[in-house]
């Protein structure tokens, strides 16, 4: 396969290449592709170097799949461009998750969705993965009302200008702001941008993404989405409240035998997901399973998982996998 990995230079499209190696990717050949100010740099992959080409020359180059971590502006600009010259482009921006004409996929769920003519193929915002990816066999089994989620996200969802203003901050130094306030010592309630409504966008992605992974429009979610100082993940409280009643040994069976699910919870042996030991890894991380003593067949978890990885670059490349194994490109 001829892989294009656009935003190559990115902090997702770095964890891309890491991940393409580790995975013994099929790549016959690599174009790692970011902006113009990035032309002529050289990246790594496997040992040997690459230069990074810009745009229009990727697109010339025709590869089979481009994998693209360039931000939505980038991605409306050009993934329809790629698309036209024969290439299936898989978007990590939220550019065209929304869109009614685009898949929306986290492979372990709904990867059957996909065929030869989804030329563009939308990955989930990462705070939404995670969540979903423990919500949907509890959904299949229980059959969930309402999601209520607050969230605790990891800098590095913001790219390197974050992370670099946490180590300014560290540092004492004065720097570029990525934040409108400081980070280090803090928690922000905005993650992206507000809407009309007084949500942010990351909240409303997990309210809408969450029902299109999950073709179910008619579960209710409410999210309030949080930067806090860290690196390795992000973590969430999620409270489920289901119309059938469960048994919570059975729920930590459910999500035990669940693909990419890993279930951490012994309060004896202070076992419980944290985004220092995410960090790295392609699982999902979920613990602190009870049942809300509040309210009749309700569930609380808290989920855990590194950001970059299935939160964004694992995922992008388990649905090329998928596109490869299917024989769909
Ligand atoms: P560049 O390094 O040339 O700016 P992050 O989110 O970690 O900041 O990374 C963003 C990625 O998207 C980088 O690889 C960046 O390339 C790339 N990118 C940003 N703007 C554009 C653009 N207009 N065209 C192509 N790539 C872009
Ligand atoms: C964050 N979820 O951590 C974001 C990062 O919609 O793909 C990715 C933004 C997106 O803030």
């Amino acid at each position: 396969m001829r892989i294009a990995v656009v935003g190559a230079t990115g902090m997702v499209g770095e964890v891309m290449l890491k991940v393409l190696a580790e995975r013994n990717f099929p790549v016959t050949e690599l174009i790692p592709v970011a902006s113009e100010r990035s032309v002529g740099k050289e990246i790594e992959y496997k040992g040997k170097k690459y230069k990074v080409v810009g745009m229009q020359t990727a697109v010339d180059m025709k590869a089979d799949i481009a994998l693209f971590s360039a931000g939505g502006d980038t991605s409306l600009e050009w993934a329809p461009k790629f698309a036209a010259a024969g290439t299936t482009v898989i978007d990590n921006s939220s550019a065209w998750r929304m869109d009614p004409t685009k898949k929306l996929i986290v492979p372990e769920i709904n990867a059957a969705e996909l065929t030869a003519a989804d030329k563009i193929i939308a990955n989930p915002n990462c705070s939404t993965i995670q969540m979903v990816l423990v919500l949907a066999p509890l959904h299949k089994k229980y059959n969930i009302k309402r999601v209520i989620v607050s969230t605790y996200q990891s800098i590095t969802g913001t790219g390197v200008k974050a992370v670099q203003q946490l180590e300014n901050e560290y540092a004492g130094v004065q720097g570029e702001m990525a934040y409108k306030y400081p980070i280090h010592r803090n928690a922000i309630p905005q993650c992206d941008s507000f809407e009309e409504n007084g949500y942010t966008k990351e909240e409303m992605k997990l309210v809408r993404e969450t029902k299109k992974i999950l073709s179910d429009n008619t579960i209710a979610i409410t999210a309030t989405a949080v930067r806090v100082p860290i690196v390795g993940g992000h973590s969430e409280a999620v409270n489920v409240e289901f119309s059938n009643d469960f048994d919570v040994n059975e729920v930590r069976n459910i999500l035990h035998h669940t693909d990419g699910v890993v279930v951490q919870d012994n309060n004896d042996t202070y076992t419980y997901p944290m985004p220092m030991y995410a960090q790295g890894k392609d699982e999902v991380f979920v613990g602190r399973i009870r049942r809300d003593e509040s309210q009749e067949n309700t569930l609380n978890m808290w989920i855990v998982a590194d950001n970059l990885r299935k939160g964004a670059a694992t995922n992008t490349i388990q649905i090329a996998e998928y596109l490869i194994a299917a024989k769909l490109v």
